[in-house]
């Protein structure tokens, strides 16, 4: 993992069902922060992968949560949300992470958390795991996933 206070997690996921569940906005981030989640997954032995598109970010959780009850042992949900002149920003930014925070309890099945959530796309860029990025947040995501799915 990256930034700071972050934990190095080395993971062993072989075995684990994992789906990730990715919105389609901001189009290169979020291809940076798929192949963060991909490159972890490889890493960890992950071989049971299934991966969904939503629109947006809003729709994350509901996805999510059809797969946690359909026996994913791990969910990763990545987004990118960017602030507008409206309160846009903040009622998706809300609604994806309560909703997310909300699968994980409900289900008791663990939900990494890739939600970028940034004032600007170069903020996101820095995130996103891509060649010149400080952070890989797809890659934490799904380490933080598998490390909880190990610890329950
Ligand atoms: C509408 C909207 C806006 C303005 N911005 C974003 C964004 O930055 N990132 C994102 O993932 N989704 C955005 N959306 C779309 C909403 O998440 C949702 O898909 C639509 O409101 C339709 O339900």
């Amino acid at each position: 993992m990256s930034g700071a206070g972050a934990p190095s997690l080395q993971v062993d996921g072989s075995g684990l069902r994992v789906t990730i569940v990715a919105a389609s906005w901001h189009t290169e981030v979020m291809d940076g922060l798929l192949a963060g989640a991909r490159r972890a997954l490889d890493a960890a032995g992950v071989t049971e992968i299934r991966e969904v598109r939503v629109p947006g970010s809003f729709e994350l959780p509901v996805v999510a949560s059809r797969a946690a009850h359909q026996g994913a042992d791990a969910v990763v949900a990545l987004g990118v949300v960017i602030r507008g002149g409206t309160p846009h920003f903040e009622y998706v930014c809300q609604a994806a992470t309560q909703g997310l925070a909300d699968v994980a309890l409900r289900s008791g099945v663990p939900v990494g958390f890739g939600l970028l959530t940034c004032d600007d796309e170069q903020q996101a860029l820095d995130r996103a795991g891509l060649p010149g990025s400080r952070e890989d947040k797809g890659a934490e995501a799904v380490e933080a996933a598998i490390a909880t799915a190990l610890a329950l």
